[in-house]
């Protein structure tokens, strides 16, 4: 009778544990999103326009709160934009835009603080080196003030350098010399300590103009003021730059003891003329049959090539995550690409992750399955 009882009991324990095992809710695996599966390594970014910061199609809307971490005001945050005149500020779509990176809690980024190009009117036109220090500063304060402690890091100085490495002989350094590149930067750190501070530029793998960079960088660090920061914009090709001056210049710019961000992200597949390396709009060439072979879609050779490069290139990404802060992409789909209008005007390019109709490519899935399959060999 004991036993009896003894295995009624045992029995009906089981069934209890059993019950509560399967009753139990088991957690929810995160969705196999860029943002997601990328969460350990580094943020994910991308530059999102006026209509994308508006949230005006669902469908664009869904991919960019899903699949990134990080974004970039397109254009919106550019001095032409923002400080069109010495005294108007246009902080309607900047604003917008900040919002939208906390909805999403994402890390928001800045762009661009001083640069040659897109520049006011009213600050081109300067040409006493007192009034455009003045100006610069008023310019930093006022627009880095006004985020402080939202926007998370800033481009401070974008393409300063020419692509031997010598500086860019800007309105800039025409008026303020050399020093108008340490004195942005002590600027907005002392507006906002806590953003970290880019330098940003293209043609960044280039050996020459990468020797320019360091040498630059290193002067305003000498000076005791921060740079937390290189962004080597990845306006690349099919097959240039070579992964080994990928590779290479990661390795160079952090051994200065800053982060590496890859902040402008897309490959192009269409030829390139003069093998431009750079992304200087005033450059443009002329269009025809064979400047632009993909008008009707793209090959699937092409688009196996194009998703072969994204892994090969994020292959050296994952390797130094320990040195890479954000890999951006420089816009969400195909046809919202700079490139389908740069250097020939009116190309179907095919550069990004997603198609003209929002569907994820070769390449998008490339560079999820690379991700996976790493961390799965990390849990064996
Ligand atoms: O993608 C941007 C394009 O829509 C603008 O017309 C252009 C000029 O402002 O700038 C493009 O973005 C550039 C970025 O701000 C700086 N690096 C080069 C990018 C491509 O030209």
């Amino acid at each position: 009778m004991k036993i009896k009882q003894q295995f009624l009991f045992f029995t009906a324990l089981l069934i209890l544990v059993i019950g509560c095992k399967t009753n139990e809710v088991e957690p929810k695996k995160p969705a196999i999103t860029l943002r997601n599966v990328y969460e350990d390594a580094f943020y994910i970014g991308t530059a999102i326009n006026k209509f994308q910061i508006d949230e005006s199609d669902s469908v664009m809307a869904g991919i960019v709160g899903r699949e990134f971490s990080s974004i970039t005001a397109e254009n919106e945050m550019k001095s032409m934009q923002i400080h069109p005149t010495k005294d108007s500020f246009n902080y309607e779509y900047p604003d917008k835009f900040v919002a939208l990176g906390e909805k999403y809690n994402m890390f928001i980024h800045g762009h661009t603080l001083v640069w040659h190009s897109q520049l006011s009117s009213w600050i081109r036109s300067i040409k006493d080196s007192t009034e455009m220090a003045e100006a610069l500063k008023n310019h930093i304060q006022t627009i880095v003030g006004r985020y402080k402690g939202r926007v998370n890091s800033w481009d401070v100085v974008n393409e300063a350098l020419n692509e031997d490495g010598t500086l860019r002989q800007s309105v800039f350094l025409n008026t303020m010399g050399e020093d108008y590149l340490a004195l942005a930067f002590k600027w907005t750190s002392e507006t906002d300590p806590k953003a970290d501070l880019y330098y940003n530029d293209y043609n960044m793998a280039n050996a020459e103009k990468r020797k320019g960079a360091i040498k630059m960088v290193k002067n305003i660090i000498d000076k005791g003021i921060k740079v937390d920061g290189i962004g080597m914009q990845g306006h690349w090709h099919l097959n240039t730059p070579s992964l080994e001056d990928i590779e290479q210049s990661i390795l160079d710019y952090s051994a200065l003891g800053v982060k590496v961000a890859i902040t402008e992200l897309d490959i192009s597949v269409l030829p390139n003329p003069d093998e431009l390396v750079g992304a200087d709009i005033a450059q443009n060439f002329q269009n025809s049959e064979v400047m632009n072979p993909y008008t009707k879609g793209l090959p699937d050779s092409i688009q196996v090539k194009l998703a072969n490069r994204y892994k090969d290139i994020f292959k050296i990404f994952l390797k130094h995550k320990d040195k890479i802060s954000r890999v951006t992409f420089w816009g969400v789909s195909d046809g919202q690409s700079w490139l389908n209008g740069f250097p020939v005007r009116g190309r179907t390019n095919y550069p990004l992750l997603f198609d003209r109709q929002l569907k994820p490519k070769s390449a998008y899935d490339s560079i999820i399955a690379l991700k996976l399959r790493e961390d799965k060999q990390l849990t064996k």
